[in-house]
């Protein structure tokens, strides 16, 4: 009997001991992460911050109009990365590896196109 609810006891503490480890481990803080984009002009940074801010779990977008790098701060648990590479493709340029998404690039005015819109008349 006695053995019984000692068994019992230990058992609930060891359940509620990996209960309490997961939810430590969780990891609910803001990621940063850099992407090389193909901007052009402060016209291409403020359309891809625009469109990045639209984007769930973005909490904040900066690009460097001179590296052509896009600094974006956001929730793990909400996006990732590829979906952040998608977003920006979609707007119309380059991310990294993700090449722009024509639909997108076509509205772009020809002053931000890449390479001077030599590929795309
Ligand atoms: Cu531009």
């Amino acid at each position: 009997m006695f053995r019984n609810l000692f068994l019992t006891a230990l058992t609930s503490l060891v359940i509620l001991g990996s209960a309490f480890a997961g939810s430590t481990v969780r990891d609910d803080k803001d990621k940063e992460v850099k992407i090389k984009t193909s901007a052009i002009c402060s016209m291409c940074k403020a359309r891809i911050e625009r469109n990045l801010s639209f984007e769930k779990g973005v909490k904040e977008a900066n690009l460097d109009v001179k590296t052509k790098v896009v600094t974006i701060r956001y929730n793990p648990a909400k996006t990732d990365v590829a979906k952040l590479k998608a977003n920006i493709s979609k707007t119309g340029y380059d991310a990294e590896d993700v090449l722009a998404d024509e639909v997108g690039y076509n509205k772009l005015p020809s002053c931000c196109k890449k390479g001077g819109g030599m590929d795309h008349q």
